[in-house]
């Protein structure tokens, strides 16, 4: 039977790895770090019991957080990365040769210690002269640091719970944007709108609060919960799927995921998540409502998205905004119209 190790991602669904071998296994100051050594996935990264990226597929995640950026901002020469100390973001980032300077701030030295041992093939920029790693507190950096502004933020965090989950805080968004300079260029990993749609939405308005050009973008990272992962391309000019061609030249050959097709291809959302995305923004805090959305149920890919309403008063007005968004055909929100009272408070069920 072997030994298996199991994420759980919910309490339906769970992804577990044939164990060869634990290679490393620590409790460092900030969370439970281990790697271990997978038959199907190669070594694995485990943070928390989270599984943090894998040499099986890490390109897949690490090439597609760092080049729909560094392709699109107007200057690639001073770029930040939070987070990733595993090394395979500041590897992909290192691959622009127009990258002049690039700092990591990651909080946990052990990561970069035990990555650096047990997984040289994803870290393989770390001797980069251009590479400064600073383990030091990305909360503290952003909000306080008087360093010049970057030109690209990536941010390379683990999931909003435990240690990382300030890394969601828009407060620590808006200290990225203090970091960035005016017409750069932010992404960031946001979570699985298949498995936390709740996540993923409240990413995007977070974001949405900040910068004018707010893109969240797909692509498949078998080892996350369902597979289906999300990016979200930020900034206040510009828009993503304009890349500097001579950018891609560079690094096309070299990747095995990204390339002037995917970077189009990957902004196109599928119709739950536009949906889940304009239903959410209809029923805004601003007339009356308090919104929460739940992670989809035993019947995926149904999302389920819920909406609390404060008042009866502002039900009235929520549910006219929302209803408003149900009867056109075309936005196809779903909602069962007998569980809207105008009269009551409680919540308003829908399925996207
Ligand atoms: N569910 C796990 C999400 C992890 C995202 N960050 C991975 C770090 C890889 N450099």
């Amino acid at each position: 039977m072997g030994l298996w190790y199991e994420e759980i991602f919910d309490e339906h669904t769970r992804l577990g790895l044939l164990v060869k071998e634990t290679l490393f296994s620590v409790q460092s100051p900030f969370q439970k770090i281990e790697i271990i050594d997978t038959s199907g996935f190669g070594r694995v990264l485990v943070i928390d019991n989270v599984f943090m990226t894998s040499e099986y597929d890490e390109f897949l995640y690490h090439e597609m957080l760092a080049h729909p950026a560094l392709t699109t901002a107007p200057r690639i020469n001073r770029v930040l990365v939070v987070g990733g100390g595993d090394g395979g973001t500041v590897r992909e980032v290192l691959r622009h040769p127009d990258v002049r300077e690039c700092v990591m701030i990651e909080i946990d030295e052990m990561v970069v210690d035990a990555s650096r041992q047990y997984l040289p093939g994803i870290g393989t920029a770390w001797d980069d002269p251009r590479l400064e790693v600073r383990f030091i507190d990305g909360i503290e950096y952003v909000k306080n640091s008087a360093d010049e502004k970057y030109d690209v933020i990536l941010l390379d965090g683990t999931d909003p719970i435990g240690p990382g989950a300030v890394l969601f805080d828009e407060s620590f968004y808006r200290g990225c944007k203090r970091m960035l300079s005016p017409d750069g260029v932010m992404a960031l990993q946001s979570e699985s709108p298949l498995l936390m749609l709740d996540i993923f939405v409240e990413i995007q308005h977070k974001l949405r609060n900040l910068f004018s050009e707010v893109h969240p973008y797909l692509g498949p990272v078998p080892l996350y919960g369902t597979g289906t992962w999300s990016w979200t391309w930020c900034s206040n000019t510009g828009e993503p799927l304009r890349p500097f061609p001579e950018r891609q030249e560079a690094i096309v050959e070299g990747s095995k995921a990204y390339n002037e097709d995917l970077h189009q291809a990957v902004f196109a959302l599928p119709t739950y998540v536009k949906r889940a995305l304009k239903l959410y923004a209809t029923a805004s805090p601003e007339n009356g409502a308090r919104r929460t959305c739940s992670r989809a149920g035993p019947a995926r890919p149904s999302l389920y998205v819920e909406i609390r309403l404060a008042s009866p008063r502002s039900l009235c007005r929520t549910s006219r905004a929302v209803l408003l968004c149900r009867s056109r055909r075309t936005e196809g929100v779903a909602c069962d119209a007998r569980s809207i009272n105008p009269f009551k408070k409680g919540t308003v069920p829908f399925f996207v």
